[in-house]
């Protein structure tokens, strides 16, 4: 382990002014969001898709990282560029989903456990040659009556540690991702507390197994009510909640923070962003690596006409990518979104 490769890694995922795109949708995943806009499901349309994303030009002026999926990291581009070297080309950091998914946890129904740790030094160093920088690891946790448990939690725990140190051991970044889920009708509250104790066993795993926090990225869910609650949390709320939680739980060493956006709206995402970096300055940088709030409109304008239709949608990827952007420096304002090509 070389930890100025990590160090330096890292400082450029949460570089000023910049944040990641998650295109790593697993099979599944990506089959589920192409039948929501009628596209098919083959290998043609996901490659040309993601190409659509990757070849935006001046993409790098608000993207640090794109982190990609299996099938994503072999493909090429039409003139045969492998995806990642155009990244690297591009000076995108290439980064990897190397979680085989989450599945249901033994004897505690409701809850899921990642798995993907069998072979996985074989694979980042098979996903090293490829180009990737840093790598993703994505747990679920469930807010739900009597749910999450703490063995589900400690079992999440345990393995983002041990996938983290493998990175590592690699030269490899790793973007910790434990989720704690939108869906349900549990109050900003409830929220709160099962984000605190997740964060705090994580990052207590993470230490007994050695791992580095300055070569180390978290990506975690913001704090913030379910999706069905009656009462719903406002910018300001969400924004307090979470940076306070942050600040009681995550290591001021750590390297970076980035969200994802778990299924709130698009210029939701980016105003809890923006308001978090209004608030203040923090330990680390605060950032985004959003999927759907950043592609939603994206893939909806590709999915009407994937060829004729590219340009359209990299205009409207290029718009969000800056938004959120600006998120990260606290300059972004709802009446930007005037400005929008779609
Ligand atoms: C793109 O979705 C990622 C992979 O998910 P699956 O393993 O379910 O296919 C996911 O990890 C993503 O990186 C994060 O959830 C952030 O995405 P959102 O849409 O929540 O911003």
């Amino acid at each position: 382990m070389d930890l100025n490769v990590l160090k330096d890694t890292a400082k450029k995922m949460v570089a000023l002014g910049k944040g990641i795109i998650a295109a790593d949708e697993s099979s599944g995943t990506i089959k589920k969001r192409f039948d929501a806009v009628g596209v098919q499901d083959s290998e043609e349309n996901r490659r040309h898709y993601r190409q659509t994303i990757l070849t935006a030009e001046g993409l790098e002026e608000f993207i640090s990282g794109i982190i990609l999926y299996d099938e994503t990291i072999r493909q090429k581009t039409d003139d045969g560029t492998p995806f990642p070297e155009l990244l690297a080309k591009k000076g995108i950091l290439p980064g990897i989903k190397v979680d085989a998914g989450a599945k249901d946890l033994a004897l505690h129904p409701g809850e899921k456990v990642t798995e993907g740790l069998d072979g996985l030094r074989e694979r980042l160093a098979e996903y090293s040659k490829f180009g990737a920088k840093f790598a993703k690891w994505r747990a679920v946790i469930t807010i739900g009556q009597g749910l999450p448990t703490e063995a589900c939690i400690d079992a999440n725990a345990h393995a983002m540690a041990r996938y983290s140190a493998l990175c590592q051991e690699a030269d490899i970044v790793p973007m910790v991702e434990p989720e704690v889920l939108i869906d349900g009708d549990h109050s900003i509250e409830r929220c709160n507390e099962v984000t605190e104790q997740t964060l705090e066993e994580t990052f207590e795993e993470l230490k007994e197994a050695g791992v580095a926090p300055e070569g180390t990225i978290l990506k975690t869910s913001m704090v913030i009510a379910g999706k069905k609650a009656a009462k719903q949390s406002s910018v300001d709320e969400v924004a307090e909640a979470t940076v306070r939680v942050l600040k009681a739980k995550v290591p001021k060493e750590l390297a970076g923070i980035v969200f994802l956006s778990g299924g709130q709206g698009d210029e939701q995402a980016t105003a809890h962003l923006n308001k978090m970096n209004q608030m203040g300055k923090y330990s680390w940088p605060l950032s985004f690596s959003y999927a759907r709030a950043i592609q939603n409109p994206v893939m909806k304008i590709w999915a009407e006409n994937p060829k004729a239709n590219a340009a359209k949608a990299q205009a409207a990827l290029l718009f969000r990518s800056k938004m959120n952007a600006l998120a990260t420096l606290g300059k972004y304002s709802d009446e930007m979104e005037k400005e929008r090509p779609y």
